[in-house]
């Protein structure tokens, strides 16, 4: 298992002045980068691909369905934006090395409607994510899709659904995104459906229940990280959060106090403590901070 953070905890979406922050991450110790991949027109290519090469870090990146889009919709024009839009993430990946791309790939974050989804947003997603896993396996990049809490949407808030579409879609490059912030709120036994991921398991949010900094509040690190292990999973435990100072990216997930000093010392601390958890056998007996 190998550790890595999100860029969130410094920007709202990644651009062209954001470049410096990879160097910060090796500097850190991380072993991998995520990108926020959301204004595509924004990212400078050539330099970041560069940057990227030169910092030695995996890449992962996550992506989130823009506002007006969905792959999900029964309306048509809003499933060819979203899917325009996945794809054009998808090409910039590839020219940035990214293995993964990781996010709530099927509507946007925030949207509800006031009921549960229905079965022809079901189909839909299932039709929409087979196309875009398609192309993902020509570009041999992992998608990688994540429930999250019911405050964020309708559409999919359980591992068991993640799995149940994973297996309808059918294809070797898509998984499942499991977050330990939103499987504390919606599942009744997190670290069990962690479990029940198996094979579908391609990346990891490594949050705390308050978004704040791993080790610092009641996710079961312990356990999390030794199922981690007990699955055989290799891919990255990523750390993602946000800071106040942020301020598009703390209004989207309701950041309304600060979790950390600022987001070098939530990288520092979380880092740290995972860190304290991968490299020991079984219980870690990490002290909270
Ligand atoms: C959304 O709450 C989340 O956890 C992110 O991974 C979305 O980019
Ligand atoms: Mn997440």
């Amino acid at each position: 298992m190998k550790t890595g953070v999100n860029l969130m905890l410094w920007t709202g979406s990644f651009s062209r002045k954001d470049i410096p922050l990879i160097e910060k991450v090796r500097k850190i110790g991380f072993d991998s980068v995520e990108l926020p991949l959301f204004n595509l027109s924004a990212v400078d290519v050539r330099s970041t691909k560069k940057a990227l090469a030169d910092s030695g870090l995996g890449v992962t990146a996550c992506s989130v369905i823009p506002a007006g889009m969905s792959l999900i919709s029964t309306n048509a024009s809003k499933r060819k934006a979203a899917m325009d839009h996945m794809l054009a993430t998808l090409d910039i990946s590839k020219e940035l090395g990214v293995e993964a791309i990781a996010g709530p790939l099927y509507s946007p974050v925030g949207e509800l409607v006031g009921r549960a989804r229905n079965e022809a947003e079901w189909k839909n997603a299932v039709k929409s994510l087979r196309k875009l896993a398609d192309r993902a396996e020509e570009l041999d990049i992992r998608l990688a899709v994540e429930p999250i809490n019911r405050f964020e949407t309708y559409f999919l808030n359980i591992c068991e659904d993640a799995v149940r579409l994973c297996k309808e879609v059918s294809s070797s490059h898509l998984g499942i995104l499991y977050d330990t912030f939103h499987a504390n709120i919606e599942e009744k036994d997190p670290v069990a459906a962690l479990k029940k991921c198996g094979k579908y398991l391609f990346h990891v949010h490594t949050c705390e229940n308050d978004r704040g900094i791993p080790g610092t509040g009641h996710v079961p690190w312990d356990a999390t990280m030794k199922t981690l292990k007990s699955m055989g999973y290799k891919g990255y435990c990523t750390i993602e959060s946000f800071v106040p100072a942020i301020k598009e990216l703390a209004a989207a997930a309701a950041i309304w106090r600060p979790l950390a000093k600022d987001g070098d010392d939530l990288a520092r601390s979380g880092l740290k403590y995972l860190r304290k958890h991968i490299s020991s056998n079984g219980r870690c007996g990490c002290r909270r901070r």
